[in-house]
């Protein structure tokens, strides 16, 4: 081999070393490298450059040239002496090279030589430095230069992370594992790696780091945040501006502090804007009236930049003036002035005052306050109205008694003081739960110094104060008095008869079986059982007229006897099992004459019928409510002739008397006659029929609770009625609803629904309850069930229950699981009642006071009638799936199984599903609401509730 050096084409030199003894044969020519050190190199590349000429340009050489060249490497941890001989045994083969093209053809047919560029990898190298060695067997090459190197992968910044400058393995199919460190003012967020692969590359990213607090994220570095930028949380994003009325005046910027006279409140995040106390209440007036003040406000002109606004009431007394001065003396109200809903932290813009004295001269400040008020100097934001209150006249009422009280009920009476005037109008009765009183207040009117308070719940404390209303207006109320209810007992209300409540109290069935025969033999039952079940309720017991010997007896016990010559027949109005049923007047003298139904027993009854006929009036007459037909009396004695017929003159009669006489033979001689008060629009399902669409949901709810009130009174006297259909409901001119047909509950002969059942008891299947039908297990449960249809056939407006079903089918899909559906127009909240009133095991369905209390509900509250079944719900009684049963907050709350948060909405105001309906996540923080899960599922319970609200808007549905 020659060292030469040539010139290239620009004329610069080229060091090479050459080697063409292509002539003679056997050539074994070494050139060797010096000593190259490893350095971290694990894999290490050679890159040569050379020409070599084709042997077939050189003429006459054929045998003797070669066209390739070999390599070696020898390796040393140290540079071999300068003595040492060369022995090429030690050297290892690498490779033999060839050229690639050894020559290119040009245009004109010459041949010209190309430099060749091979790339070998030699190794693995483990010692400290190798030798290259190159070895010629007689081609003809020029090596121009030998490139030696290794790979490594750069160091770089990946996700805020630099990786250092890193050497792959040796072995090229494992990549080197690499942890980044993050940039200065970056955090780590997930562990930074990189991995090197072989050909020295960067692959698979992990993990990263992001800016601190204070910095952003600008060319793969973290900047910290310019004046009037800042940035609070560690993360890839840029510094936000400052929010309103606040400022950063250094560089790297966590918070901008709030400008003078703004301020963030404990809770407000450092991100929101800097805000400031309201201004004052605008437009505060004041009005009243004999019992209450209300103060009445706008909200202030500027909110300070917040929402949360709240008004405290502050109040003093400013009675006359100092005598010198002529300064008016004021001090703090008395503690007894009740603010309703409460005096401080008021959400709404009104407040309604009581129990002030009269005569006097208040001063209210009205403060509104926000999250920001009282952090800086700032004056307090007041607006302030003087109210002088009217003379109110001493009250009338002195001590309230308590009567008595059942679970639901409670009687109380009161006497005047000794000067009363005499034109006392009326007695308003104010009462509110003991525990809730800063929320309702319910009031009832009275012409008596009494009343029957209905409604209530058990075991109940009431607080109960009652005024009188004179031509003057009303007097101040009687002190307070707390009554309560007593408590909740089922059996009394499941089982509804005496007998049972007779049973369980004298401890056995022998027991009682010798009783009742000891009580029936000296005709004293009736009196016992009056004596003993008045302390389970308070309530009147019914009294069974069956258990009397003679039914005369009840008849005579329960009825009054009218004279037949102070009752005028005016015409035949139906069609009765015993007689017709006529209407007409009662005069009794003395009173103003009233309309009457008159039912009759046929002429030439039997004994049986005549007994029949007269249990009714014995049951009817033991009940006084105003939504149970009332009995006016019977006629049982008189002797009737036609001769001396004393019927008092109708002037307008169209039948009288000769065309009435022809529906009485009279032959027995005993007129019988039920006298009821006259019903003028007759029975509430052919009365529905011929007005079908004509009520407006809120009417028929109405008539149902009529109902529901009569049956509540029956229940609680312990009386089954069996026979509840809309047939057996009257209706008056005023739409009143009052429950009648009394006579039937024992045998439904006269009912024409009634069918025969396998136990033999006649039955209308359709309004009766399974267990009724089954085993003849009659109670208040069953009545519930009767009451259920009745509301269904008042909002089908008089359809036919199960329509034309048979009765047998009825019975076998009832059994199944089948229930009526929702008829149209008819609110969720109705059917869902109704569905509960039809639930198979009896003591699953509602108590009838239960059902009343849930419809004063929906009264209360029409919002709750507005979602219609068939708005929401496919038609089919299968697929309805369950609905929600609230219309208040309380039992919102219960049916997402939130109630432990009553009291949290109640005390903030919110008392109405409509005024809960627009509260964020902040006001169900506000109020007090902790928990993430509770403040997610009651938020998204809202949005549904608002959902609905909205879709039932869109429908334009009136009630
Ligand atoms: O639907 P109606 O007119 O109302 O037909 C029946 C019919 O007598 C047979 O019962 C009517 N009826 C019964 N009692 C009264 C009453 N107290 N006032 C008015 N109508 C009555 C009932």
């Amino acid at each position: 081999w020659d060292a030469i050096t040539e010139m290239d084409e620009q004329n610069r030199p080229i060091h090479t070393f050459q080697v063409c003894h292509v002539m003679e044969p056997n050539q074994n020519n070494w050139l060797r490298s010096g000593w190259i050190q490893r350095q971290a190199a694990q894999r290490v590349y050679v890159e040569l450059r050379f020409t070599l000429r084709d042997c077939n340009s050189i003429p006459w050489v054929s045998g003797t040239c070669k066209e390739t060249f070999n390599l070696f490497y020898l390796q040393t941890d140290d540079p071999l002496p300068a003595a040492t001989r060369f022995r090429p045994t030690d050297y290892a083969k690498v490779d033999t090279i060839a050229a690639d093209e050894s020559f290119t053809q040009t245009d004109l047919g010459d041949r010209v030589l190309r430099l060749n560029t091979e790339v070998r990898e030699v190794g693995p190298v483990t010692l400290k430095g190798f030798y290259l060695a190159f070895q010629d067997v007689g081609a003809c090459i020029a090596l121009v230069s030998v490139k030696v190197f290794y790979k490594r992968c750069p160091a770089t910044i990946r996700n805020l992370a630099a990786f250092p400058d890193t050497v792959p393995h040796m072995d090229s199919s494992s990549l080197v594992e690499v942890r980044g460190v993050c940039v200065e003012n970056a955090e780590e967020r997930d562990t930074p790696k990189l991995y090197c692969g072989a050909d020295g590359d960067w692959l698979v990213p992990l993990g990263g780091c992001f800016c601190s607090i204070g910095h952003e994220e600008m060319d793969g570095y973290c900047r910290a945040c310019r004046p009037g930028f800042f940035s609070a949380y560690a993360g890839n994003k840029k510094c936000s501006k400052c929010p309103p009325h606040s400022s950063s005046h250094d560089q790297a910027a966590t918070i901008c502090h709030c400008d003078k006279g703004f301020y963030r409140a404990i809770k407000d995040s450092s991100t929101m804007a800097c805000t400031r106390p309201p201004s004052a209440p605008r437009n505060l007036v004041s009005l009243i009236n004999d019992t209450a003040l209300f103060l009445q406000w706008m909200p202030p002109a500027d909110t300070g930049g917040r929402k949360d606004i709240t008004y405290n009431i502050l109040c003093q007394r400013c009675d006359g003036s100092d005598g010198d001065s002529g300064v008016t003396q004021c001090e703090p109200c008395e503690p007894d002035l009740r603010f309703i809903p409460r005096p401080l932290g008021l959400t709404g813009t009104s407040v309604a005052i009581i129990d002030f004295a009269t005569h006097a001269n208040y001063t209210f400040h009205v403060e509104a306050v926000n999250g920001v008020s009282g952090l800086g100097v700032a004056a307090r934001s007041l607006a302030n109205v003087t109210v002088t209150t009217h003379q109110a006249g001493p009250a009338l009422v002195g001590v309230v008694r308590k009567d008595w009280a059942s679970q639901n009920s409670i009687a109380l009476s009161w006497s005047q003081v000794e000067q009363a005037p005499p034109d006392i109008v009326d007695y308003e009765v104010k009462y509110y739960e003991k525990e809730q009183e800063q929320l309702s207040y319910s009031s009832t009117r009275t012409k008596a110094p009494s009343v029957v308070v209905t409604g209530l719940r058990p075991s109940t404390v009431y607080v109960f104060h009652v005024r009188a209303r004179t031509a003057a207006g009303y007097t101040a109320y009687s002190p307070n008095f707390e009554f309560f209810t007593t408590p909740e007992d089922p059996d009394i209300a499941d089982q509804g008869q005496v007998l049972v409540v007779v049973t369980a109290s004298v401890g056995g069935f022998s027991l009682l079986v010798i009783l009742t025969l000891f009580l029936l033999i000296t005709g004293r039952f009736m009196l016992y059982v009056s004596a003993l079940s008045v302390p389970f309720s308070g309530i009147k017991t019914y009294v069974d007229p069956d258990t009397y010997e003679d039914p005369t007896q009840a008849v005579e016990e329960f009825a009054k006897e009218i004279d037949p010559s102070y009752i005028c027949i005016e015409r035949v109005i139906g069609a009765g099992e015993f007689g017709e049923v006529c209407s007409g007047r009662l005069r009794i003298p003395g009173r103003m004459d009233i309309a009457v139904a008159i039912k009759t027993l046929k002429g030439g009854y039997m004994d049986q019928q005549r007994r029949e006929f007269l249990r009714e009036a014995s049951i009817m007459g033991q009940f006084n409510n105003p939504n149970i037909i009332r009995l006016d009396g019977v006629v049982t004695k008189s002797k009737f002739h036609m001769s001396n017929c004393s019927f008092f003159e109708c002037s307008h009669f169209s039948l009288f008397p000769s065309q009435i006489m022809s529906f009485y033979p009279f032959s027995s001689g005993r007129p019988i006659m039920i006298v009821v008060e006259y019903m003028e629009n007759g029975a509430l399902d052919s009365f529905l029929r011929t007005r079908d669409g004509q009520f407006t949901v809120l009417q028929l709810v109405g008539m149902m609770r009529g109902i529901a009130v009569g049956m509540t009174y029956l229940s609680e006297m312990g009386y089954v009625h069996r026979d509840l259909a809309a047939r057996n409901i009257l209706v008056d001119e005023n739409l009143v609803c009052k429950v009648s047909d009394f006579g039937m509950s024992r045998i439904l002969e006269d009912d024409s629904e009634a069918a025969y059942t396998a136990t033999g008891g006649k039955i209308p299947i359709r309004w009766t309850a399974p267990e009724a039908i089954a085993y003849g297990k009659f109670s208040s449960a069953s009545d519930v069930w009767s009451y259920g249809i009745v509301m269904w056939e008042v909002m089908s407006y008089g359809e036919r229950p199960y329509w034309e079903m048979s009765n047998q089918d009825v019975i076998l899909s009832i059994e199944e699981g089948y229930r009526l559906p929702a008829p149209m127009g008819c609110p969720v909240t109705l059917h869902q009642l109704m569905l509960h009133c039809w639930q198979k095991e009896s003591g699953q369905r509602p108590h009838f006071n239960s059902v009343l209390s849930f419809l004063d509900k929906l009264i209360i509250n029409p919002s709750s009638l507005l979602t219609l079944v068939n708005d929401v719900f496919p038609d089919s009684p299968e697929d309805m799936p369950d609905y929600p049963l609230f219309i208040s907050i309380g039992d919102w709350l219960d049916s997402i199984k939130m109630s432990q948060y009553k009291n949290n909405f109640l005390a903030a105001g919110y008392t109405t599903l409509d005024s809960i309906s627009t509260m964020s996540i902040d006001d169900i923080r506000r109020i007090g609401i902790c928990l993430i899960g509770h403040q997610r599922r009651i938020i998204s319970s809202i949005q549904s509730l608002r959902l609905q609200l909205h879709h039932i808007q869109q429908s334009g549905f009136q009630v």
